[in-house]
């Protein structure tokens, strides 16, 4: 039976435009899609380069105005992949012309922008792109968690080290309010959030300090807060751009009473687990491999031992989102969850604003 045609539109051409060009042509390859995807149109405001993306990555056509993108007809799916300041008005005006809408993460700049864009999708398919759940060890962390080998969680200890911050240019829009909302708060600290909510459930309140080391600049570099969570456990969270030495250090550690898992990005194919049950003389972390056919999206790559990388993680997002769309509904993280984790942000810049511990709101 022929599959249902889905037409794209991906606004953005920058590192996540290049990213999600990626997965369309991959996803195909690895999954059995429900939808045969059509790369329809790409928009963005470097009228020069676009065409260059657009031949490179296999868009028809470019487009430099996204308000004539997102309610085309001819649009089944709008991407938003923008800086953060455009998702909220990209999102209400694809929602509006019933599109499909997937979005970059942090989904907002604000709590009440990110939930005006969850109430406007809520009756379309949508997602937010975190796409670091869909790296194969981060999904098998949760399987574990989930299936109780840990136990009750005593301890969540996240942290994303980058170190880019003295050395990039002013202009980068990441740098500027205007544009990002934030700094590494939402570009960083909403990745270790989203896998926190995910892994270890809701926080309830948090105590931050946010910090600024270049002179001038606008957004937080440097992000550290103290969390409590609904299980009873207590976590702590640090993001950073100015981590000399750390590239993209995207980690977690967590602590229960049956056992220990630990992660880092940096080598994405490994999951540290300690079981606690073992005997005492023959326990300690072991270092797996997580690409086996058993392990959750390896077996749809390549075969055991095998490795992935970063592009991996977008193209199984989107596969599972298309699987979810084809039944009308929404995979996770969807927007309610980028809200979620949206409050938490929200929460550590009261805090850090007010010196004192704040509750993070109910969504
Ligand atoms: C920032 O350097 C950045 O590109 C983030 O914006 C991404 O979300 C993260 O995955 C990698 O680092």
């Amino acid at each position: 039976m022929p599959k249902k045609l889905l037409r794209v539109a991906l606004i953005g051409q920058g590192f996540m435009g290049r990213a999600h060009s990626n997965a369309y042509r991959q996803a195909p390859r690895f999954f059995d899609l429900p939808f045969e995807i059509e790369c329809r149109v790409i928009c963005g405001r470097d009228a020069g380069r676009l065409r260059w993306t657009a031949e490179t990555w296999g868009w028809k056509e470019i487009s430099t105005d996204w308000e004539e993108v997102a309610s085309r007809p001819d649009i089944d799916l709008v991407d938003i992949a923008t800086p953060n300041s455009l998702h909220c008005p990209i999102a209400l005006a694809a929602a509006k012309a019933g599109k499909m809408v997937l979005c970059e993460k942090p989904l907002a700049t604000s709590l009440d922008d990110a939930m005006r864009m969850a109430s406007a999708a809520a009756r379309t398919p949508n997602m937010v792109w975190f796409n670091y759940r869909r790296v194969p060890a981060v999904a098998f962390a949760r399987q574990l968690v989930e299936s109780g080998r840990l136990g009750q969680i005593y301890h969540y200890r996240a942290t994303y080290l980058q170190e880019w911050g003295p050395t990039r240019p002013p202009g980068n829009w990441k740098l500027q309010r205007a544009e990002a909302g934030s700094g590494v708060l939402g570009d960083l600290a909403s990745h270790l959030v989203d896998t926190a909510l995910w892994l270890n459930g809701p926080i309830t309140s948090v105590s931050a300090l946010l910090h600024t080391f270049a002179p001038g600049r606008d957004v937080d570099d440097a992000a550290l807060f103290q969390a409590r969570f609904a299980n009873g456990s207590i976590g702590t969270f640090e993001a950073t751009r100015y981590a000399t030495g750390r590239r993209n250090c995207n980690a977690f550690e967590i602590h229960g009473e049956r056992g220990m898992l630990r992660f880092d990005l940096e080598y994405m194919n490994h999951l540290e687990f300690l079981d606690a049950t073992d005997p005492r003389e023959v326990r300690g972390p072991r270092r797996l491999l997580v690409t086996d056919f058993e392990h959750p999206y390896a077996g749809h790559f390549w075969k055991p031992g095998h490795l992935l990388g970063y592009e991996h993680t977008f193209i199984a997002a989107l596969a599972d989102f298309l699987e979810a769309a084809a039944r009308g509904e929404s995979p996770q993280p969807d927007f309610h969850d980028g809200a979620r984790t949206q409050a938490v942000l929200d929460a550590a810049e009261r805090s850090a604003a007010s010196g004192t511990w704040q509750e993070v709101k109910a969504i």
